[in-house]
């Protein structure tokens, strides 16, 4: 998402393929040049795709089963429902942003490195009690349902799954957050023997990103531990990520282990790379381009159409009026 270099997504949609055809995909872009292009994309990215590159020996067979698996399918909630197809689950689980893991899209191997158990989530900061909780004991606490959400990346390309998971609202009132309490910050793990971008001193690791408590606890803002009726993926966050369908996905922090209540307003990961183009706010509003593209339409992942993109992607009816008043702040990236 930097200035500096090419991007992966700003290859054709014709080479954002499932993993059936990486293979093919790789020798492709290397014949086109682009392979080099990737790895050697100057002083800001060393690894990417080839950290992927070298993992793709691993068998996902050989991963220990989740201990979650038995959770899930869950009921969907059809009032989160949405008239879009939904994306194919190959494409949404192969074609990722994750820059822990590499800056490419190609980084669901190189994720399975990722160790998701023992895992735990502490709740601290500006709470009744900081408390530090296994995520399987949070799971059996939190109400589980599944939500079809659109997804749309401040690159705009969208696609639109079915998460499973908990509202953050539950969470927050779990955590039983002080009055006093304005934000939670949501931080990612930290760990670069596992996750080489993490190697990549230049970026303010750990990735943070945080939400007003009444964006928080508004209806929508979910946490997804599941997807397509599945323990969540690693590429897509495992064990838990926040879903705010009406904010850039960027917004959308994965594989969290803390979330920390504050009167503070927290500067995010890529707002504190690039605070002209990522704010803290990332609201979609297709009015208001990022200073380098429009953000008036978006390219459907897998489809090949182009649709307008909506503002608060659609989700107005739900999240509007949280911004009355504050007019005054660039709500919108
Ligand atoms: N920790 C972390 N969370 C992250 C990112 C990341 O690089 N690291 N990328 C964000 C961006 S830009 C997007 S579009 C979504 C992508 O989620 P997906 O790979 O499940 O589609 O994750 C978001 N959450
Ligand atoms: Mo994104």
């Amino acid at each position: 998402m930097l200035i500096k270099r090419p991007k992966g997504w700003e290859l054709p949609e014709r080479l954002a393929t499932p993993e059936s055809v990486y293979m093919n995909r790789r020798a492709l872009l290397r014949g086109l040049g682009i392979g080099t292009v990737l790895a050697g994309t100057g002083a800001l990215a060393a690894c990417g795709d080839e950290a992927s590159a070298d993992n793709e020996a691993v068998q996902l067979a050989d991963l220990p089963p989740d201990p979650s698996a038995g959770l899930y399918p869950v009921k969907r909630n059809e009032r989160y429902t949405v008239d879009r197809p939904i994306t194919e689950e190959d494409l949404a689980t192969t074609y990722n942003n994750f820059y822990e893991f590499g800056s490419s899209k190609n980084i669901w191997r190189a994720a399975q490195d990722l160790p998701i158990r023992p895992w735990t989530v502490t709740l601290d900061g500006m709470v009744e009690q900081e408390r530090t909780v296994a995520i399987d004991d949070l799971l059996a606490a939190m109400p589980l349902e599944e939500r079809v959400y659109r997804h749309r990346c401040v690159e705009a390309w969208s696609m639109t799954v079915p998460w499973s998971g908990f509202a953050l609202k539950s969470l927050v009132e779990y955590a039983k957050p002080l009055s006093s309490a304005k934000y939670v910050v949501m931080q990612t793990f930290q760990n670069s023997d596992i996750a080489p971008g993490q190697k990549q001193v230049w970026y303010p690791w750990p990735y943070v990103e945080g939400l007003t408590i009444e964006e928080a606890t508004n209806e929508l803002a979910f946490i997804a531990t599941g997807l397509y009726g599945k323990p969540i993926p690693r590429q897509n966050g495992a064990p838990l990520r926040l879903a705010v369908p009406w904010k850039y996905g960027f917004k959308s922090v994965k594989s969290i282990v803390r979330f920390t209540f504050t009167d503070k307003r927290p500067v995010s990961f890529w707002e504190e790379l690039q605070a002209s183009e990522y704010g803290f706010w990332a609201n979609v509003n297709p009015e208001v381009s990022h200073p380098r593209w429009s953000q008036a339409s978006e390219r459907v992942l897998g489809s090949g159409d182009k649709v307008p993109t909506l503002l608060y992607n659609g989700y107005g009816e739900y999240v509007a009026d949280l911004y009355k008043g504050l007019e005054g702040e660039s709500l919108y990236m």
